[in-house]
């Protein structure tokens, strides 16, 4: 079975990308299978190698959007790739607005190895 560590890597690391086109997303959510029962709504993929996404984990304690305490702010802005599903879009079409972004991003993490399991936000 995939592991909470695996999917996190899965849904949100593209450390090669972004590759600079507005169908970026249309793509990448189909390819990472988050069309597949529904349109996920929003995600962001991540373009920065997966050790600095890992060392996340070790800096700023904050609270999570649900309040739990394990997540963790980036000290450094990273760049990112907000998805989101289109107002008209409709299932199994799957249609979304790319934007590139560079902010800090907010992970959480569980395990030990203590590794990002969930993307909380970006700022
Ligand atoms: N989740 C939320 N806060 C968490 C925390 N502090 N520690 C660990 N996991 C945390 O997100 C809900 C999901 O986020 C749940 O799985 C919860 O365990 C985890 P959502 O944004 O409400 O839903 P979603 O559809 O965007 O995300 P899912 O694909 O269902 O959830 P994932 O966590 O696998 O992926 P995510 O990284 O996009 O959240």
């Amino acid at each position: 079975k995939e592991s909470r560590a695996m999917k996190f890597q899965r849904q949100h690391m593209d450390p090669g990308g972004p590759s600079n086109n507005s169908n970026y997303c249309n793509q990448m959510m189909r390819r990472r299978h988050m069309t597949e029962g529904r349109c996920k709504p929003v995600n962001t993929f991540i373009h920065e190698p997966l050790v600095d996404v890992q060392a996340i984990c070790l800096q700023g304690n904050i609270t999570c959007k649900n309040g739990q305490p394990n997540c963790h702010k980036s000290s450094s802005s990273m760049k990112i790739t907000d998805c989101r599903v289109t107002s008209g879009s409709k299932y199994p079409n799957c249609a979304y607005r790319t934007s590139q972004k560079e902010r800090h991003i907010i992970v959480a993490c569980e395990g030990n190895p203590y590794v990002p399991v969930h993307f909380d936000a970006s700022v």
